[in-house]
């Protein structure tokens, strides 16, 4: 019996599986059981619920069941309640969201039973960084899927629209319901006719499945696009020019969701050019908006190269502003008082502002942690931020709380994350990069879900042996051992690897260049504004390293509430994580561990690496379970994982050793690249990726 049961699992693991280039990402076919669906309505997405459930039907043959549209006070928006026969909803696009979480459970496990599931934020909104040539600002998965540039970029092909659908699929399976179309960085053609006439067949494409469209605009358009001589948000032409574009855009696309707009920022053009504030700017597109019920995002991402401490002065600008928006601005914040870093304390404008609506921004493309080269599963980090306490009302007041409207009236609530895609076969370079879209969604339905479980369900539906192939494999324990659970385990300490050899102990922005993927702390060419050079960040010289914010420095600490202004302040309260964050300290400071700071620093550095060699192991051993083209482009991207974190590790420790001058623990391996040569690499970095 052995024999035959050892041969039986030999077959299992010696099948071929069939090549999948990841274009299904987590919606792979199975082949489904015949199912019978009673709908109490026709409609485009109620056509598309039905359909799923036919296509898809993994549950009791020929059972029957029944899709609802039938209000319930339990329900809120686009929840929906599964029940032993069905799916209720308030919505249509409720009865949509359900059909996709029945679905889910069937392959990934837990049972369903009669609950009710609603939205944690009401906008759950993909910023696309697209550019209308085509190109994706820090987009590392090829071009964008909505703009091109060359003699037919404004044709739409019935190519593009079947990868539009297939994008508003994925994005409504997990519950995203808005995209923003095009880059921050905006330009004025988006207004043009020409182009809305583009998004309004994107829109189209969308509109069954329940996402809405979204423009970035630039503030200075009436004058770059319309001629006029002034853009000042009081002035009346401008406002009539916003009010005549307005109009034009709903009668396009009647479910229009608003504007995001990135204003006095980097560059970019805003109400202070005219001695407006960012209130007054907001609120004349508020005004333009209302009367379609679209919203303004607008961001709070500001700094200039004028205050000692860039970390304080979104919170510094925006604070005063309090209660002057209206109720149709939210105000959109990255989730650290920085810029999207490895790790980051949360930004205090979260919990400061109570009489404004406030929504996170997080960011998917993975600009500072590692591009589309390394695997890095962002869900913890998101989970860290979301359910940090504010203690805006006390302790449980969590981010998530803090943006959700739970702890303040909100009209709107929502919540924003940088998009990963692109026309790469597998939409977003990396396989695992895929998880980092799928959790976003995930996470904005439900931001209590854990890293844990959104994993596991990923993995499941990305992964899982085809059952037809083998219509045992997920009942195997095998698959689960050798497959699963080692998946997902690397999967969910790969975030805290990148921050060990990136910027371990709170060290922040200490990347090379313009590009955002390798080191360079030494980087600071001359002229260059100094909040845009590592140094400035780490301040690296012989009496120690680290950001002075407490009471005594920038007093960055100031902007949290109390207990955390003081915990953060203080050396023996601040978390370690954080320190560099918020304290400079001496090589010599004695951590936690009973090592010096140095140590602690060389330790994490080998850590990091260390585990990502271990991450090429985990996925050698899973081999038999997964198709030979995602196996191998996996395994070639993570022997170059490997090879970068060496890199960061070794220009990191020879840089900080010249202030340390301490020698490296001789239970770390030694450095096998010469700073020398890392330092020559730096500019060179784009051409070398
Ligand atoms: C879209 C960072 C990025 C920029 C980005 C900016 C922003 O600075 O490097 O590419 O611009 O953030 O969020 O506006």
């Amino acid at each position: 019996m052995r024999t035959l049961i050892s041969a039986f699992m030999l077959l299992f693991v010696a099948l071929p599986v069939k090549a999948e280039t990841g274009h299904d990402l987590w919606l792979r076919k199975h082949s489904a059981n015949p199912v019978k669906v009673v709908c109490s309505g026709n409609s485009a997405t109620l056509s598309i619920a039905m359909n799923e459930l036919q296509q898809g039907w993994q549950g009791e043959t020929g059972a029957s069941i029944v899709l609802a549209v039938k209000p319930d006070k339990s329900i809120k928006g686009d929840g929906y309640k599964l029940t032993a026969s069905g799916v209720q909803a308030n919505t249509e696009l409720g009865i949509l969201y359900g059909v996709y979480e029945l679905l889910r459970r069937q392959q990934t496990g837990p049972p369903v039973k009669e609950e009710v599931s609603n939205p944690s934020y009401e906008r759950r909104v993909l910023n696309h960084w697209d550019n209308l040539d085509g190109s994706v600002e820090r987009g590392y998965a090829g071009h964008s899927i909505f703009w091109r540039s060359g003699e037919d970029s404004l044709a739409v092909t019935e190519k593009d629209k079947a990868l539009w659908l297939e994008y508003a699929r994925a994005n409504a399976s997990i519950g995203i319901n808005g995209t923003v179309l095009n880059n921050v960085n905006a330009s004025p053609k988006i207004l043009s006719g020409e182009y809305l006439m583009r998004a309004k067949a994107i829109a189209e494409a969308l509109r069954p499945y329940g996402i809405r469209s979204y423009l970035s605009v630039k503030f200075s358009s009436p004058s770059l696009l319309g001629g006029l001589k002034t853009s000042d948000p009081l002035d009346p032409q401008a406002i009539q020019w916003w009010e005549t574009k307005a109009k034009e855009i709903y009668r396009l696309i009647p479910d229009f969701g608003g504007f995001l707009v990135k204003a006095n920022s980097e560059g970019q053009p805003g109400p202070q050019d005219y001695g407006r504030t960012h209130a007054q700017g907001a609120n004349m597109l508020a005004d333009v908006l209302k009367p379609y019920g679209g919203i303004v995002m607008w961001r709070a991402f500001v700094y200039s190269s004028e205050d000692k401490d860039r970390a304080r002065q979104a919170y510094a600008e925006f604070m005063p502003l309090d209660g002057q928006f209206r109720d149709n601005v939210i105000i959109q914040v990255k989730n650290g008082p920085v810029d999207f870093q490895p790790r980051e304390p949360f930004s205090p404008l979260f919990g400061g502002m109570k009489k404004t609506s406030v929504m996170p921004e997080l960011q998917i493309t993975q600009e500072y942690l590692g591009h589309s080269f390394q695997l890095v599963f962002l869900a913890p980090m998101w989970e860290e931020t979301l359910q940090s306490d504010t203690y805006q009302e006390g302790p449980g007041s969590t981010v998530a709380r803090s943006t959700n409207g739970s702890l303040f009236p909100q009209k709107y609530s929502a919540i924003a994350g940088v998009a990963n895609i692109g026309i790469d076969a597998n939409w977003c370079g990396h396989h695992f990069a895929q998880a980092n879209w799928y959790a976003f969604g995930r996470l904005a339905w439900n931001s209590g879900l854990t890293s844990d479980r959104i994993a596991d369900e990923w993995i499941r539906l990305t992964f899982s042996p085809n059952s037809k192939e083998r219509p045992d494999a997920l009942k195997t324990r095998d698959w689960q051992e050798k497959f699963l659970i080692p998946v997902k385990e690397m999967m969910l300490q790969s975030r805290e690897a990148a921050v060990n050899y990136m910027m371990p102990l709170g060290l922040h922005h200490i990347f090379a260049g313009t590009h955002h993927y390798g080191p360079g702390p030494w980087y600071a060419p001359k002229g260059t504004r100094p909040d845009w050079t590592p140094p400035y960040y780490h301040q690296a010289d012989t009496s120690g390293i680290g950001f002075d914010r407490t009471r005594s420095g920038s007093n960055a600490v100031s902007q949290y509430h109390e207990p955390l202004a003081s915990q953060f302040n203080d050396l023996k309260t601040c978390p370690e994580i954080y320190l560099l964050w918020f304290h400079h300290l001496p090589w010599t400071y004695k951590m936690k561990s009973g090592r010096t700071l140095w140590d602690e620093l060389c330790y994490h550095y080998e850590k990091g690496v260390v585990q990502v060699r271990q991450f090429q192991k985990v996925w050698d051993r899973a081999e038999p379970y997964v198709d030979a083209q995602r196996f191998s482009e996996v395994q070639s991207r993570l022997r170059r994982h490997y090879r970068d974190a060496q890199i960061w590790k070794d220009a990191c420790l020879l840089y900080f050793q010249q202030f340390s001058r301490l020698p490296i623990p001789y239970d770390v391996e030694r450095p096998v690249n010469d700073l020398e040569d890392l330092m020559k690499i730096d500019l060179k970095w784009l051409h070398h990726n």
